[in-house]
This record gives structure tokens, sequence and C-alpha cells, in this order.
């Protein structure tokens, strides 16, 4: 499901529903840490939470009056006169006043795992800490211990979020990062024949996050600095000169671009495709050969051996192309001197999607929608998951809803050619290990996958047990985003991996790549450890509308970094065996 995101920006044009919602929700949050009535900050929160899941826009309930708006759950006419200012105006008066009552670099905290509104409050009122490196300061002084409430566990918890948001502070995700160079090599080679323009650096390993985009270009090249710099979306240039300039986009991305001689094309994409670790063992191979390695080219003495082209480059050390996603020197030069390379899976090898939220709870598109996008895919089959009853917020089915949707699923079957549309359900893990669902119903759908979406707060221990429970129920097919991290946003769960691995591995279960570029869930580490155990992998979208189906080539992505073949990946398999793989 989607969750929450921290408040963004404020809009000042049409707004979507979640974007009123993370104005009521920061209300109920700074409410919290200035300590004040509680009934009055839940208030703020059920608002926030009738907004988000509203069928229909805000934006017009709202330019039909106050009345619209009051008819909705839990909406008074204080909460409507706010929500009509905010479509007025993408502003509200109320929240600026609160805003400017606290230190603003206090809600900045909230985004530290473990730091909810009221031990922010806490925070700030005992122990002086209103910023982040007050709160870095404060860990490093053991300050915190003193604290009523913060345990070893919570501190060491916050410690952690910390580290990982400084080290995550100012990159950006895998999918905005294809949008950004997609849209520059769009403007800047669209129709040139004679310029080559192409990604390196992290985006070309398929990295879930990249700090910036590395571009490189040969060919055509005269006045592309020039055309480069004064690009729309370029709001500062670092650095520009002959052959090389890097800018900073509007959204803060930087982008590095080097000219390159075609001699040199191949040597500057293996070195500025990295990674790091990757370039300096196959320095270090080239030295052993008597030979030298940079970006432009592989030389012996003076004479350049390779350098136009980089599988010429792998070829002059005696190793096959070694695939971007595997250059983060984790085995793959060795693998690839023995001719052990994995033969990585590919989007072309998945014929299925078994993660797909409808109409039916918080999806966009009808089921039918759903499976007519997935056939224009080429895809065999997809499963249809939508929420339990525990996720009440996104429409979660409960069994008898669940009953009309089977009696649908079945009537579509009927009607759609080449295409089978499996019954399955994203039923809720409860915190002792037990469904969201009765055992009956779920022996109904062909595909049960089971996720953890609340409590997550849990001791490793109690964690693992929970979800080896789950694993262990006769009817659960995979176990979903298995560590419920949010990519920049939270951590994963606290949880024995291994354990888990173990679990799903004795019980015959799949376990999932979450693809959608938020989550990636598992991931490459994770997913390696779980296919060498000899896991099926599944790859899904977690799509909540037909378009989303398309996030697939992140899932596959993913796998590839987790060097997964199409035999590890349960979807790569025709739905015979699919469904086989299910039974065991
Ligand atoms: P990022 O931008 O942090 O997401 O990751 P990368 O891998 O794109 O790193 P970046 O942009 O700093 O550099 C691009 C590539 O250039 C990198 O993967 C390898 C190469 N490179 C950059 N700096 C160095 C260096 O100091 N030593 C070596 N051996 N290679 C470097
Ligand atoms: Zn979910
Ligand atoms: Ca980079
Ligand atoms: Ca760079």
């Amino acid at each position: 499901m989607k969750e929450r995101r921290p408040s963004g920006p404020p809009a000042c044009r049409a707004m979507d529903n979640p974007g009123y919602a993370r104005f009521f929700a920061e209300i109920a949050d700074l409410l919290e840490i200035r300590g004040e009535n509680p009934f009055r900050i839940r208030a703020y929160r059920n608002a926030a939470r009738t907004l988000e899941t509203l069928a229909e826009p805000v934006d017009e309930l709202a330019s039909r009056g106050e009345q619209a708006l009051v008819a909705l759950p839990g909406i008074g006419r204080d909460l409507a006169r706010k929500i009509r200012e905010l479509a007025r105006t993408g502003r509200l008066e109320f929240l600026e006043r609160l805003k400017a009552e606290i230190p603003p670099t206090l809600v900045e905290l909230l985004e530290v795992p473990g730091l909810g509104p009221r031990r922010v409050r806490k925070l700030w009122q005992e122990a002086g800490v209103v910023s982040l490196d007050d709160l870095e300061a404060a860990l490093a002084e053991g300050r915190l211990a003193g604290l009523e409430g913060f345990g070893p566990t919570l501190i060491a918890k916050i410690a952690r979020g910390l580290a990982e948001r400084r080290e995550q502070a100012g990159r950006v995700r895998l999918d905005a990062a294809d949008r950004a160079a997609e849209t520059i090599v769009r403007q800047l080679a669209g129709r040139r024949r004679g310029l080559r323009l192409v990604v390196a650096g992290s985006l070309r390993r398929r990295r879930e996050t990249v700090h910036d985009l590395d571009l490189l270009a040969t060919g055509c090249t005269r006045g592309l600095i020039e055309r480069f710099v004064a690009l729309d979306g370029v709001r500062e240039t670092l650095a520009a000169g002959g052959s090389r300039a890097s800018v900073r986009l509007a959204s803060g991305l930087q982008v590095d671009l080097r000219v390159v001689p075609e001699e040199s094309f191949g040597a500057a994409l293996q070195y500025f495709t990295g990674s790091k670790e990757h370039g300096i063992a196959l320095r270090r191979r080239a030295r052993e050969r008597g030979l030298r390695l940079n970006e432009y080219g592989l030389f012996d003495g003076e004479r350049r051996i390779a350098g136009a082209r980089e599988d010429d480059v792998y070829a002059a050390l005696d190793l096959p192309p070694i695939p971007p996603e595997l250059r983060e020197n984790r085995g793959e030069i060795e693998a690839a001197e023995q001719g052990r390379l994995p033969a990585l899976v590919s989007l072309d090898d998945i014929r299925g999607d078994l993660q797909m939220h409808t109409t039916w709870s918080d999806g966009r598109d009808t089921i039918e929608a759903m499976a007519c996008a997935a056939r224009e895919r080429g895809y065999e089959y997809i499963a249809i998951t939508d929420h339990g009853p525990t996720v009440r917020v996104a429409g979660g089915l409960d069994a008898a809803r669940l009953a009309r949707q089977i009696e649908e699923i079945d009537a579509i079957n009927e009607r759609i050619e080449g295409l089978r549309v499996l019954k399955g359900i994203e039923t809720d893990i409860l915190e002792d290990g037990t469904l969201d669902l009765p055992d009956d119903v779920l022996a109904k759908l062909d595909y049960v996958l089971a996720t953890v979406h609340t409590r997550l707060a849990l001791s490793r221990r109690e964690m693992t047990r929970r979800i080896v429970r789950a694993l262990r129920h006769p009817r659960v097919s995979a176990l979903g985003h298995p560590t419920g991290r949010l990519i920049g946003r939270r951590p994963p769960y606290e949880v024995d991996f291994d354990e888990i691995v173990r679990a799903a591995a004795g019980e015959g279960k799949l376990l999932e790549i979450d693809g959608h570029p938020e989550r990636l869930d598992l991931d490459d580490h994770h997913a390696r450890r779980a296919a060498e155990a000899g896991v099926p992998i599944v790859i899904s979208t977690d799509a909540h509308a037909a378009a989303d189906l398309a996030l697939m080539r992140y899932g596959v992505d993913q796998a590839r970094r987790a060097w997964l073949t199409p035999d590890h990946v349960a979807n790569a398999r025709p739905l015979g065996r699919f469904l086989a793989l299910l039974r065991r």
C-alpha cells in the first residue's frame, strides 16, 4: 500500500487528496509537539485520513461549498473552512502561525525513525534538542539515556536512523533520476544522429538511489556544452569548460557531462560507470598484465590496445562483458574470469505480475483495466492482490467483498483471452503472526501475499517470530515487501533475515521483490542471499494503477543487481509451472 509522505512544499495550484491530507497531518504533529489537547489532535489526524482516502477530489468538493465538506465524516465547520482556504490559496494561515511558534528545525526530527511528535516534544522540552545537529550531539554525549521512555533499544534505533538519513541526504530515487536523465538526453540528443549521449555512473548500474547523473558524449558534440548549461531545467552552472560541465537542476540534482573522443568512449564509459571499487579492481588486473587502464583507454606502453568500445576493454583483459548492475566488486570479476557470470533475468523474461491493487481497495483502476494493461505488456497471468480488512484506510476487503471480487474475476477470466487473472489478496500479518482473513476464505484464492503494515516497532525476536509464523501458514504463497523499508523515509524493521530465508526455504514459500521504486524490497543484498538459499523470488510492482505495471523494470533491475537468473524468478515461469511452484 502507499503511505503518508512527510509534508512537502505548499502547493499553489490544483492539489491532490494526499496533498490536502498532509497539511492536516502536519497540524496534528505540531499540536502534539506543543502538547495540546489530545482530542483536538485526533480531530486533525482523522481529517487527514478522511481526505487522503476520499474517492472524489477534495478540490472539487471544496469548490461546491462548505456544505459538501461538512457532509464528510469527521469534518466540521472549522475544518471545512480550512479546506476551502487551502483550495483557494494553497496555504493555511493557522498552520503558518503554528510553525512560527516552534523552532523551524524541530519538525525535521519527525523524519528520524523512532521519533514521533510526543518524543520530539520530550527531546525539545527536557533535553533542549531542536534540530538534527542537536540530536546528533546529544547522542554522542549520551544525554538521551536519562530521558524517561528512551531505552537503549530506542536510542540505538534513533542513532541508526540518523546515520542513514545523513548518508541518504542528497540522493534521489532511481525513478526520479531516470526521468531527469531521459529529459536531458531527449533535449540534447533527440534527433541528432551523429551525437552519442549516454548515461553512466550509479544510474547505469541501476542503484536504488543516485547522488548525481554522469553523462558521456561523443561524436558531433560541437556546441553541446553550451546547450547543456542552457537547458530549461538548469538552476545553476557549477563548472563549464571545453570538454566538461556540471550543472544543478531546479530539483537539486547535479548532472555532470563529459565530452570524450570516440577512441576513448568505451574506456570512459567503463571508468565513469563505476563503481569505484569495480574500477579499482579492474585497473589492478590491468597492472598485473603489465597494462595501464584509465578513462582514455587501455594502454600497452604508449600504444592504446582498447578504448573505443567498452566490451573491448574487458576483452583485452581476458574478460567477457560484465553487466553494469554487477559492477560493485562483489565477486563479478572472478565470476567473469571463470565463465560463471549469471545470465541475468531481463524484463522480457517476466510473464506475470503478482502484486497489484484495484478500485476494490486503494487502486485507481478496475480489475479489467489492470488485466488489459497486463495483456498489452504480453503477460500470461496476473494476481489481483487488494488489501485485506486490516488496512482500513486503503479500503481493505472483508470476506464478503472478497467473495464478490472472486465472482468478478471469474467473469473476467471468461471474457478475456490469453491472460489468466489469479485471485489473490495482500493479507496483513497481525502482531501475533496470524492473518487478517480466515483460512476458509484464503482457501478460495490462488495467491496469498502476506505482508506487514502495522506494529513495525516490534523487537527483532518478536518480528521474526511473527513473520515465520505467517510463512508456515499453509495458505500463504509469498511474503511481500519482506523488510518494510521505504527508501529515504523508513528503514527496514528489525528482523532476523536469515531466519526468514530458512523458513521460506523450508516451507516452499516465495519471497518478493516489491519493485515499486519507493520500496525495492527485497533489496539487492537480501534477494541474492535468499536466492542462493534456494528460495524462489517473485518480482512484482505493487501497482496502484494500470500505468504502474511499467514499474516492473525497477524490480527487474534490483533482481539483476542481486545476480538473479530467470531460474531464480518465480514469475519468469509459464503459468503452469508458476502454479506448480505454489503447490509445493
Ligand atoms: P553516486 O553518484 O554517488 O550515486 O555514484 P556514482 O557511482 O555515479 O559515483 P560518481 O558520480 O562519484 O562517479 C561516477 C563514477 O566515476 C564512479 O562510479 C567511478 C568513477 N570515479 C569517480 N571518482 C572516482 C575515484 O576517485 N576513483 C575511482 N577509481 N573512480 C572514480
Ligand atoms: Zn503493502
Ligand atoms: Ca553519479
Ligand atoms: Ca558524478
